[in-house]
């Protein structure tokens, strides 16, 4: 019976709504999903009771979690441990979030977090083995650090590290996984998707079908980081969007109402730390640490919401840190006050087992024997442990990081195989209308392959990927406005032009072994990349690119770089096969889309950690897809993609250089033969488009005795081939390595000792290119232009 008057209904409402969980649910747009949120809020269905048995697994799950703190406090005195202390009802919401995915047909549960509660998320949640957590804590005391040589990873810090187990649920088994992550709060979230994206497709079909009930994304945030790291609204507006969904990521805001000594009104301008999601359109629910039914409550709401709707729900935990932002800390030198109320405060724990206590449910001295019990579990497997010091190396084999990143692998694809990829490559439905325009420009993708040659480089492109898709490779290609391309290039996706619908000839090859996925990402690239990047590691076999709109926007994502991408595979043993496409080169648009900042990846280039090529042809571009797709190691790809090359026609190239041959890491020059070679005094080294420059350049024709060579492949160094190369020219005085990059910049400073180490003593290396700039080219066009002009005449020795 509903209540007739606002004295009937007020009990009830506040019972509902005032209590230790409340719901932030009016902001939502869709009435559908507010009228369902309204009657499962108000009918209670979320909020039964726990059973008896649920109660005390609940104070016996709670004692778990204290015992692990406690004990690794007292036996790692001092060691940073960012202990759950204040939250420690996360691991059995976690416990119901997983039960539950599990339910609803998952069998993969991806979560990614900071440092706070890690280790007892590990634990727990995880099931990391006890053994292993305590040998990393001694690790830093006795045992003999990992040593660092050219094949060995270097390792991180316990916190950091990722796992995975397999969980037995009510409802089968599920694989439950913890993803490594750097100290760069948040930037986590955007990998974690990408990885439960890829988990959640079917990569064995040319369909692709993706189910998001097969895999959960949990992600854990800080109270400050939440509001505070762009990346998080990044990766809320991926929730959406046909590419990225994963059908409703639940996120648990560990909120502990400070960051680091920071509080919540020096950290956001909003007035709770969830607020941001709710321009996301996202379900928030509050709740109340201190009562770990509640908790339990909001997470059976928060999933049931996921499944009905498959969309984002927020649930904010709030709760406080027991001790300092880590476990040397003071923290009442900057919270005199709150520190005060916190040390008197009796742990969630402790309150709960007074309530089971009040209903004769479990006597104190059994819940006080729950506490002891996990910490002599803990205390046996340390001894244990330590008896064992001494005996094996803990070296991390698995760790290694290998050699072998430049295989030679066979990429040619048959000509008539490849005749007719591009004939089903050009195919519509029935009635569809290509537009006018662009129905010309495809058309001469046909006769690009006949006689006079002119693949461009979409096209290779295109049949890299028509070749790899029936080979049972997935290919998942993303980035701005890449679809089309942002050069109008590429029209993988084409628009009927009366209809506007869309069609993608390559999704229907019926020689397709593997799904094509291509998605215009949004504009953002640290989430962007750093899905992708989560993509890859999940599917190692797959072609995963992301395309920058132009190079230089990739230092928006440079902490993905930095962070997982470089070094990933040297701190986690962490390996992905990921291709990022830049472009880049100097022609005259300003500052901001000429570099793809080339010297930063050279750089991090270190230890075989990723592949660097400027391609400048179609040909050598087709080869290089199909080998990094291909290769037995898998490694990141940064391809250095051009612009106006994109169409330039010395770039295309003949059927027969696809149908032969494979990647070259460096190309000789094509003007000179051998005889010739023998008589070259001046040898030019250079690396994609500024070739075309050089050679193209009116003094190139009287150039007397100059040959001009490509280095295709900047990282790793091709020293063979360079030797080779050089082994061609025998009467060469000098090498001259010519960038149109400021000499700070560019591939120079990082190929330099390369270039140096393998040259006669005779043999000088000279430097020509832009020299050093604050910024990365001129603003204006003709500067550009002259500066050019300067750089291929010094290069050519013509002045
Ligand atoms: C991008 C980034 N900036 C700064 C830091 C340094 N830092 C580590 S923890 C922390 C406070 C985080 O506060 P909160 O998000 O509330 O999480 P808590 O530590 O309270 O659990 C800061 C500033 C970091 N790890 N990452
Ligand atoms: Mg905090």
């Amino acid at each position: 019976m509903p209540a007739e008057t606002l004295a009937e209904a007020l009990p009830k409402l506040r019972e509902t709504y005032c209590g230790t969980l409340a719901y932030e649910i009016e902001h939502i747009s869709s009435h559908e999903q507010r009228l369902w949120l309204r009657a499962a809020i108000e009918s209670g269905r979320y909020r039964q009771p726990l059973t008896l048995d649920e109660k005390k697994a609940l104070l016996a799950r709670l004692s778990e979690v204290e015992g692990f703190e406690r004990y690794l406090r007292r036996a790692f005195l001092g060691q940073k441990q960012f202990s759950i202390e204040g939250l420690d009802v996360m691991v059995p919401m976690l416990d119901e979030a997983i039960e539950l995915a599990a339910g609803n047909g998952a069998s993969h549960v991806v979560m990614g977090m900071a440092h706070r509660g890690r280790l007892n998320v590990l634990a727990h949640t995880v099931g990391r083995q006890a053994d292993a957590i305590l040998r990393e804590f001694e690790g830093e005391r006795v045992l003999e650090a990992v040593a660092t040589d050219l094949e060995t990873g270097s390792g991180d810090v316990k916190y950091h590290l990722g796992a995975e187990a397999t969980r037995t649920t009510r409802s089968g088994d599920v694989t439950v996984t913890l993803t490594s992550n750097p100290s760069h709060l948040e930037y986590v979230d955007p990998v974690v998707e990408g990885e439960v994206r890829a988990s959640q497709t079917n990569h064995d079909t040319p369909e692709g079908a993706h189910d998001p009930d097969l895999a959960l994304a949990v992600l854990i945030h800080g109270d400050a980081a939440f509001p505070g790291q762009g990346v998080v609204a990044e990766t809320l507006n991926l929730g959406g969007l046909a590419g990225y969904t994963t059908g409703g990521t639940l996120h648990l805001i560990a909120n502990n109402q400070v960051g680091f000594t920071t509080d919540p009104d020096e950290g956001r301008s909003t007035r709770y730390s969830s607020d941001l999601a709710k321009g996301f359109d996202t379900p928030i629910f509050h709740v109340n640490a201190d009562d770990p039914e509640a908790a339990v409550s909001a997470i059976r709401l928060a999933m049931a919401f996921r499944e009905e709707f498959h969309h984002d729900v927020v649930v904010d935990l709030v709760g406080y840190r027991r001790f300092g932002h880590n476990e040397g800390d003071e923290p009442s030198y900057t919270q005199p006050l709150m520190y005060k109320l916190i040390e008197e405060h009796p742990p969630v724990r402790e309150q709960y087992a007074a309530r089971l206590a009040e209903l004769d449910l479990v006597g104190p001295a059994e819940a006080e024997r729950l506490v002891e019990a996990e910490q002599a579990r803990l205390r046996a497997v340390h001894e244990e442990l330590k008896a064992s010091f001494g005996g094996a190396s803990t070296r991390r084999k698995e760790r290694r990081i290998g050699r072998g990143a430049d295989a030679q692998l066979d990429t040619a694809v048959p000509a008539e195989t490849l005749l007719e990829l591009n004939e089903r490559l050009l195919e519509v439905p029935e009635g569809f209308t290509v537009h006018p325009k662009l129905a010309k420009e495809l058309e001469r993708r046909r006769d690009a392959l006949g006689e006079e040659g002119g693949i461009a480089w979409a096209q290779a492109e295109a049949l890299a990927f028509g070749t790899l898709l029936a080979d049972g490779t997935p290919v998942r290609l993303t980035g701005q406005d890449t679809e089309r391309g942002t050069f109008s290039h590429r029209h993988l996706v084409l628009s009927d032009y009366m209809t506007g619908e869309k069609y993608a000839p390559i999704q229907h090859l019926s020689t397709a072994r593997a799904p094509f996925q291509v998605h215009n990402s949004p504009l953002s690239e640290a989430a962007a990349l750093g899905f992708e990047y989560g993509y890859s590691v999940e599917v190692p076999r797959a072609l995963v690119l992301w395309e920058a709109q132009f190079g230089d926007f990739v230092n928006s994502a440079q902490v993905i770089v930095d962070q997982f991408i470089v070094s990933g595979l040297s701190k986690w043993g962490q390996s992905s096969r990921l291709t990022l496409l830049l472009p880049h080169g100097y022609e005259g648009n300003g500052p901001e889309h000429s570099s793809a900042r080339l010297e930063r990846f050279m750089q991090l280039a270190a230890q075989e950690n990723i592949r660097i090529v400027n391609a400048s042809t179609a040909a050598q571009y087709f080869h290089l897809l199909r080998r990094q797709a291909l290769h037995p190691k898998g490694r990141t790809l940064v391809v250095l993609t051009p612009k106006g090359l994109l169409r330039l026609k010395q770039a295309t190239s003949h059927l027969d250089e696809l149908s032969r041959g494979s990647f070259k890491a460096i190309l000789d020059d094509p003007r000179l033969d051998a005889d010739q070679k023998r008589e070259v005094g001046r040898l030019i080294l250079c690396s994609g488009k500024v070739y075309y420059d050089v050679v193209g350049h009116e003094a190139a024709a009287e150039a007397e005795g100059v040959a001009v060579a490509r280095l295709e492949q900047l990282y790793p160094f091709p020293v063979a081939a360079y030797d080779e190369l050089l082994s061609r020219y025998p009467s060469v005085t000098e090498v001259v390595w010519t960038q149109e990059e400021p000499q700070n910049m560019g591939a120079w400073r990082a190929v330099r000792h390369r270039l140096e180490e393998g040259l006669p003593s005779d043999v000088d290396l000279r430097y020509v290119g832009r020299p050093w700039r604050a910024s990365p080219s001129e603003g204006y066009p003709t500067a550009h232009l002259l500066e050019q002009d300067r750089i291929a005449r010094e290069a050519l020795g013509a002045f």
